[in-house]
């Protein structure tokens, strides 16, 4: 099943690195004003149903661009996002990703996130460990907000919502090393994953943004809730993931007015 997932997901990335090439004008379709999707979203992401289903045909998907289908009561569901980072896509920045996740019983069971710029994939599978390029990676230990770089971003400022991120980036940036904000959730939840980024935090995220994420920073021994410790997210109530031992000290910071 990994292998497939990891197969599928480099082919879709180089697909999108090769189509990248070609993307004009004409390509790009606005969402809404900031929102961005292109040709290129649309085409990766009907070649990885496509090859889910050939191989899965009583499995339910849920993806980005086309929404959720066949779901039939299956077991399992598989989450997909096409391009993770449509923006830096756009912008030919090399932080997105192909991000596959597949869920069995309404928990996360598999994910594969690939950054074709980066070449760099990520993978885990419940029980299984995570890993980079397939060596076992794992969430660090910094246990100090000064010693720790973050990431987060500002989907909600896209999606036009009156509540934004900004309150929390302000309060959160003087007490860090740093910020970074790369622009792929998908690609974040990976770097926390293999212990390069500390935390993480974003409101208004979608369930196909984070799905591989999750299975991915659970595997390599890191800890995802909403902003109150719930497990409401990502869109109810914002998601914080972490190693875990920094994790109630973010969520001190996330929870003050
Ligand atoms: P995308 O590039 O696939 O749209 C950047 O802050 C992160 O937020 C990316 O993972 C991006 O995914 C996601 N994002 C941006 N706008 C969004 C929206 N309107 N709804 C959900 N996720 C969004
Ligand atoms: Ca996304």
């Amino acid at each position: 099943m990994l292998n497939f997932m990891e197969n599928l997901a480099r082919e879709a990335g180089t697909m999108a690195l090769e189509q990248r090439k070609h993307l004009s004008s004409a390509g790009l379709h606005f969402k809404n004003e900031r929102d961005l999707v292109t040709d290129v979203d649309r085409q990766v992401e009907n070649f990885i149903k496509t090859n889910i289903s050939r191989q899965f045909p009583d499995h339910a998907i849920l993806a980005e661009e086309s929404g959720i289908s066949q779901e039939r009561g299956s077991e399992y569901l598989w989450v997909i996002d096409p391009i993770d980072g449509t923006t830096s896509f756009v912008h030919d920045m090399p932080f997105y990703s192909v991000s596959i996740a597949l869920r069995r019983n309404g928990r996360p069971y598999a994910g594969v996130v690939y950054a074709p710029r980066l070449d760099e994939l990520y993978r885990a599978e419940l029980g299984k460990g995570a890993t980079l390029n397939g060596r076992p990676i794992h969430v660090s230990a910094r246990d100090k907000l000064v010693n720790c770089l973050a990431e987060t971003g500002f989907a909600c400022l896209r999606a036009g919502h009156r509540e934004n991120n900004l309150k929390h980036f302000c309060r959160i940036a003087p007490q860090v090393r740093d910020i970074r904000r790369d622009g792929s959730a998908a690609l974040d939840m990976a770097f926390v994953a293999a212990g390069r980024v500390d935390f993480f935090w974003e409101m208004l995220l979608q369930p196909y943004d984070i799905a591989a994420g999750e299975i991915i920073v659970l595997e390599a021994g890191g800890r995802v809730t909403d902003f109150q410790g719930g497990n409401e997210y990502p869109d109810r109530r914002g998601i914080v993931v972490s190693n875990g031992v920094i994790h109630d000290r973010v969520l001190e910071e996330l929870a003050l007015d």
